[in-house]
């Protein structure tokens, strides 16, 4: 298990409370295993809701990866496995589910009282697929500094192991940003499965929250007819940078990107009640 060439000195810092909604238990879990899991968040209403909205945005990606790039772009595979990217600009609801009151607390004990959305996207992985999605770190994608932000993988169909649903390595966040090569089917930090691996399997409106540094993967989808569906909401600190090694040569641009990396908290407080 190498370092990513720019994690030279990270030190893991423990969330302590008070929490605005954490339990003892969930951040012990986070600090220490890097991951948690929390049921019945979201009414079958809103996850319904964002469904609609979703699905037709999904179906036009996967028209046009089909179309016009041959089956694949990038980790997208039509059939397979989509990631339908900045619903937030697509829909009003995906908008507004960004900020609800569960991420506005979650983000607050997890991250600080100044945090922006920093990314959003759709996993549908479809019937028939007997690909894994590849263990990997979300901050082995982009690098952002700081290393530690957050991942909220919200279940938008139930998950288990026969469609897919995540597993996680714990502890490993505690290391920083290790190296990720380029695989067929994504950036990939591990190949076999360590003995320690454990699956994550998540009832629709339920949420499994995990740092940009815990290494997870999903499982196939080969033995059902279900198309298995996520919504990833995915927050930075305010003032997080991404970072590039181009040629030995480093470069940064902070997360603030209009119209999408918008502010969930200022202050510690929505935006608008400032
Ligand atoms: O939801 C999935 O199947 C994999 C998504 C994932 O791990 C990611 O986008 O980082």
């Amino acid at each position: 298990m190498n370092r990513h060439t720019l994690n030279t000195d990270f030190n893991w810092e423990d969330r302590e409370g008070p929490f605005r909604i954490l339990t003892a238990a969930q951040a012990s879990q986070y600090n220490q295993e890097g991951f948690f899991v929390i049921d019945d968040v979201f009414d079958e209403e809103t996850i319904a809701g964002l469904i609609e909205e979703i699905d037709p945005v999904e179906a036009e990606f996967e028209r046009v990866v089909t179309e016009n790039f041959g089956g694949k772009i990038f980790i997208a595979r039509s059939g397979e496995i989509t990631f339908t990217t900045h619903l937030v600009t697509h829909s009003e609801k995906a908008r507004a589910f960004t900020q609800s009151a569960f991420f506005k607390d979650l983000c607050f004990d997890l991250l600080g009282s100044d945090v922006r959305l920093y990314w959003d996207q759709a996993v549908y992985k479809k019937p028939n697929n007997e690909e894994i999605f590849p263990w990997h770190q979300d901050n082995g994608y982009t690098y952002v500094e700081p290393q530690q932000y957050l991942t909220c993988w919200v279940a938008l169909t139930d998950a288990d192991e026969e469609n897919g649903c995540p597993w996680v390595i714990p502890k490993v966040h505690r290391k920083g940003t290790l190296e990720h090569r380029l695989t067929d089917l994504g950036f990939e930090c591990f190949g076999d499965d360590p003995p320690e691996s454990v699956k994550v399997p998540v009832r629709a409106g339920g949420v499994v929250v995990f740092s940009s540094l815990t290494p997870h993967k999903t499982g196939p989808n080969f033995t059902t007819d279900r198309i298995r569906k996520s919504y990833i909401v995915q927050f930075a600190p305010e003032g997080a940078e991404m970072v590039k090694l181009e040629e030995g040569v480093q470069s940064r641009s902070l997360c603030a990107e209009p119209g999408r990396q918008f502010a969930i908290l200022i202050d510690g407080k929505a935006p608008s009640q400032k």
